[in-house]
């Protein structure tokens, strides 16, 4: 996986928008995120992953306009839009690519993390950030879940910002 900040310049969010300035896993484990690569021929070894770190369920989401119909560009958008969950986000990319924005803090910059099949990648509960397709428009990614999937998007604002896996998040980040 390839981490780096954004551009921030207008235009197509497919596009890799990569300012020419990476970003290191010390930066990215700093914010509590956290990635593997285990290639999808030992893909078992995934179980382990689950198991260390107790997450007990898992299904499968495949982003395609063919996959999705008729929802394809809401979701698209929805997954665009700023957001953060209350409960780690943990993705296995078993086909495709795409694009994990993820808030830099205190900086407010976005990192622009891209997957590719093999990746594996752990935002933590209460980071801000946004998923996008690439231009290959397809990804197929194991969802794995710590106990009942808890994926309402909570978007960027007032009330999200004063959620307590929000202030838990930039607690933890306070502390390290
Ligand atoms: C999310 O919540 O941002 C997502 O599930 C992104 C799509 S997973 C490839
Ligand atoms: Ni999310």
């Amino acid at each position: 996986m390839r981490a780096y900040y954004f551009d921030n310049i207008s235009g197509d969010q497919r596009l890799p928008h990569d300012s020419g300035n990476p970003v290191s896993d010390e930066i990215l484990k700093s914010i509590g995120v956290l990635h593997w690569h285990i290639p999808t021929s030992q893909q078992n070894l995934i179980d382990d992953v689950a198991e260390e770190r107790s997450y007990k369920n898992r299904d499968t989401i495949t982003i395609t306009k063919q996959g999705l119909g008729d929802l394809y560009e809401a979701k698209l958008k929805n997954f665009y839009q700023e957001h953060m969950h209350e409960d780690e986000e943990i993705r296995y990319i078993l086909e495709g690519s795409g694009f994990f924005d993820v808030r830099e803090h205190p900086s407010e910059s976005w990192i622009r993390c891209q997957v590719d099949t093999g990746d594996l990648l752990v935002l933590p509960a209460g980071i801000y950030h946004r998923f996008t397709l690439d231009e290959n428009n397809m990804i197929k990614a194991l969802r794995l879940f710590k106990d009942e999937p808890k994926w309402t998007p909570l978007n960027r604002g007032g009330l999200t910002d004063v959620n307590p896996y929000r202030v838990d998040y930039l607690q933890s980040l306070a502390v390290n």
